[in-house]
């Protein structure tokens, strides 16, 4: 017999949400040369040194864009950005975070979580995407003769319909078809 039963949840405050992103496959407009794969956003490795490689890097060129597929459409709290830190921090400037589950124009029509407007003196710029839905996490830069380059993406998200264990919800339930 199958139906629908709820647990409710412990509250947890200690468990954040995951970065989906990590090591999903990633693709991006081109590629500067063979160190600097799209994948390199996703390597969990957040150090902008070039000695380590560890940041993706297209070539110069117009509308350059970077994607990753989550491989299940999940509800996006956040999307980080990690700049590169050895050099050329203003590339990152005007970039947009598209998400979604349209690949029509590579996914770069995808609604818009946010755009990096201004340099900040970090790396690091957070956006909150309040539960935007998408398989797709595109990062877009709508310019000519740019080159995008990205340390790392990370994507806090959760799957719909099972319940978040983060502070804002405790207490909720959790449903389950079994
Ligand atoms: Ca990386």
């Amino acid at each position: 017999i199958k139906c629908w039963v709820s647990r409710c949840l412990r509250c947890d405050k200690r468990k954040p949400l995951q970065n989906v992103a990590l090591k999903k496959p990633t693709v991006q407009s081109s590629t500067s040369s063979p160190p600097f794969l799209s994948s390199k956003a996703v390597d969990g490795y957040k150090n902008g040194n070039i000695r380590g490689a560890g940041f993706s890097h297209t070539k110069e060129e117009t509308n350059p864009w970077w994607r990753v597929d989550l491989l299940a459409v999940y509800k996006v709290n956040a999307v980080t950005i990690i700049n590169r830190q050895d050099c050329c921090s203003e590339r990152i400037l005007g970039v947009e975070i598209r998400i979604g589950d349209s690949l029509d124009q590579s996914g770069n029509q995808n609604p818009r979580c946010g755009i990096i407007e201004s340099l900040d003196g970090t790396p690091t710029y957070t956006f909150h995407c309040n539960e935007m839905e998408g398989r797709y996490i595109n990062v877009f830069m709508p310019a000519p003769l740019r080159v995008l380059t990205l340390c790392e993406v990370e994507v806090f998200a959760s799957l719909p319909g099972i319940a978040v264990l983060s502070s804002g919800i405790c207490g909720s339930c959790l449903f389950l078809f079994v």
